[in-house]
């Protein structure tokens, strides 16, 4: 995959790329990286990138020029590339999103600093606004890296064992079952019996009921518009049974 950012901090990038399955799908050719500095495409000695917002108000805006030039040079080397700008305003980044940009040929991340970004380039060249949650950044950098980041290891070839990404928290709605590894006790705290059993059928069951509970106690929300199969309403009924007891 093609990805391309367009951003006034290119040096944000370098460790980006260089690091863990990111720098191995660059290595493996999996992602095409490259990064255009906004700056270079602005005019003039002092090569201004924003100016002070129509009406008034405190901040900048991002100017439309040098992005459209940026713009440009990117889709030079990608003319198919869907192209993402990091905005609050943005549609909620989430693993489903993550999947359908995972099939993209090429994506550019156009990142704005200030206030915002003019918005005739917004309405002229954006196909979508992301935000990566509700909270507010100083950029769209970090939000870009977010991106990329969970769009790459969806990419066939990029995680060594092909069915890790499917697997996932949230591709099936539930939070992973916990993981312990050695010690046998750490503390006081032993690691679960039926981990040690040798017992894979057992192992299964324990971790499909763990995952099922951990998700009613740390994500209840995940639940709200879930639909249990059979195997899960039988172990949530019997959780309610046993609560039911205790409590009398
Ligand atoms: C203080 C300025 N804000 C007025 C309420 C508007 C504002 C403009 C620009 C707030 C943040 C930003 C910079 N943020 C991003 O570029 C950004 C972002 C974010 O702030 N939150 C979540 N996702 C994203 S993606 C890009």
């Amino acid at each position: 995959m093609n990805v391309c950012v367009l951003t006034l901090f290119p040096e944000l990038f370098g460790p980006f790329w260089d690091h863990g399955i990111i720098r191995r799908a660059v290595q493996g050719l999996k992602i095409n990286p490259a990064v255009i500095n906004i700056r270079d495409h602005a005019e003039g000695r002092h090569r201004v990138t924003d100016d002070r917002p129509y009406g008034g108000g405190c901040g900048m805006v991002m100017k439309p020029e040098p992005l459209a030039a940026a713009l440009a040079e990117a889709r030079k080397r990608v003319p198919s590339a869907t192209t993402l700008l990091l905005s609050p305003q943005g549609k909620r980044f989430d693993q489903s999103l993550a999947q359908s940009l995972a099939v993209e040929e090429g994506l550019i991340f156009v990142c704005g600093r200030y206030e915002g970004v003019d918005e005739r380039f917004v309405d002229q060249h954006i196909d979508a606004e992301i935000s990566i949650g509700d909270f507010v950044l100083t950029g769209g950098e970090l939000g870009a890296m977010v991106v990329i980041d969970a769009v790459a290891r969806l990419i066939p070839g990029v995680l060594g064992n092909e069915d890790s990404a499917g697997s996932d928290t949230f591709s099936d709605g539930l939070v992973e079952h916990a993981h312990f590894t050695r010690p046998p006790t750490f503390g006081d705290a032993p690691v679960p019996g039926v981990l040690l059993s040798g017992n894979h059928q057992e192992i299964d069951r324990w971790r499909r009921e763990t995952a099922l509970i951990r998700t009613v106690l740390k994500r209840p929300d995940l639940l709200a518009q879930r639909d249990f199969s059979p195997q899960e309403r039988a172990i949530l009924e019997k959780w309610r049974r046993d609560i039911d007891r205790l409590i009398g």
